[in-house]
């Protein structure tokens, strides 16, 4: 090989396989209708029930969006306390709540979510086109809630969804300093109609520019693009993100019934590639979440 080719080799970022496998499950998100999708888990009492059988199934971390009685997307405080608490009592997972909300919910609201005292919260890294749509995030109100976080002791999770969001956390890294814990724990969200690709490349153009702070990193891919990113996630040392937020569709002609079946596959494909779900407790010591559970 020359030494040009080594050079550039030895300048990528090393990639070191993560020993096993952080399986996050984001069960409903904000965009699919109950009324297009009547297995999407909007009630408490079905997303604890999905809860439960995901961490079953090989799931660590719970990613929530909330719905209201009409099963619409809700960031109401009172239903996002209850949700926590009762996702607290029956399972041991991280739980996580979306800041992100749906795309017509004001920045100020997203603020309060951290009030219902999650052990991880969302926090995006840029403004996105978002389908028609357009996903808020300014810089202001980024590092706002990353100090809101700091504050009260919950970890972020930094989502991306496009490459210029890597540059944003850097930015937010070098304003704000490092989380509660000191982890940096990413997750690329690829796919979406207007940020990166579902692709490999695309993915790995993302890994290489993450800045040396982040301690690790997750990704997912919307609609087609869930499984061939989560098998490049897997070769490249990442961990995963599933769920009926991202993916309604398991296999040509068959709808996702359950968040269980997709967090049972990527179980499936971890192990595969011996790198084995990690356990709740695992998980919370790869976040560095504080304890918040009562004995
Ligand atoms: N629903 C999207 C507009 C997050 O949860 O923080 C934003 C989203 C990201 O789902
Ligand atoms: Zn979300």
């Amino acid at each position: 090989m020359s030494g040009m080719a080594n050079d550039t080799l030895n300048s990528m970022r090393v990639i070191v396989p993560a020993a096993g496998t952080l399986i996050a499950v984001a069960p409903t998100g904000a965009e699919t209708a109950k009324g297009d999708c009547p297995q999407l888990p909007t009630t408490l009492a079905e997303l604890v029930e999905t809860a439960v059988s995901c961490q079953a199934a090989g799931a660590s971390l719970i990613h929530i969006h909330i719905r209201d009685a009409e099963h619409r997307p809700s960031l109401d405080a009172v239903l996002l306390r209850e949700t926590v608490q009762a996702v607290r009592e029956q399972t041991s997972l991280v739980i996580q709540l979306s800041t992100g909300g749906s795309v017509h919910d004001p920045l100020e609201k997203r603020l309060t979510v951290l009030d219902a005292e999650p052990d991880s919260c969302s926090l995006t890294c840029g403004t996105t086109n978002f389908g028609d749509d357009v996903f808020l995030n300014p810089f202001p109100f980024m590092a706002q809630l990353y100090r809101h976080a700091q504050e009260r002791q919950i970890v972020p999770e930094f989502e991306l969804f496009d490459l210029g969001h890597v540059a944003a956390l850097r930015r937010l890294i070098d304003t704000c300093g490092l989380p509660f814990g000191g982890r940096v724990h990413v997750d690329f969200i690829t796919g979406v109609p207007g940020g990166m690709p579902g692709t490999p490349a695309a993915l790995l153009a993302g890994v290489q520019a993450l800045p040396d702070e982040v301690t690790s990193w997750a990704a997912t891919g919307i609609g087609r693009s869930h499984l061939p990113i989560a098998a490049a996630a897997l070769a490249s040392g990442g961990h995963l993100r599933v769920g009926m937020e991202d993916n309604l569709i398991y296999a040509k002609g068959q709808p996702v019934q359950r968040n269980d079946e997709l967090v049972s596959r990527a179980a499936d494909l971890a192990r595969m590639m011996q790198r084995p779900p990690l356990t709740t407790a695992e998980a919370r010591a790869l976040l560095s979440v504080k304890e918040r559970r009562t004995a």
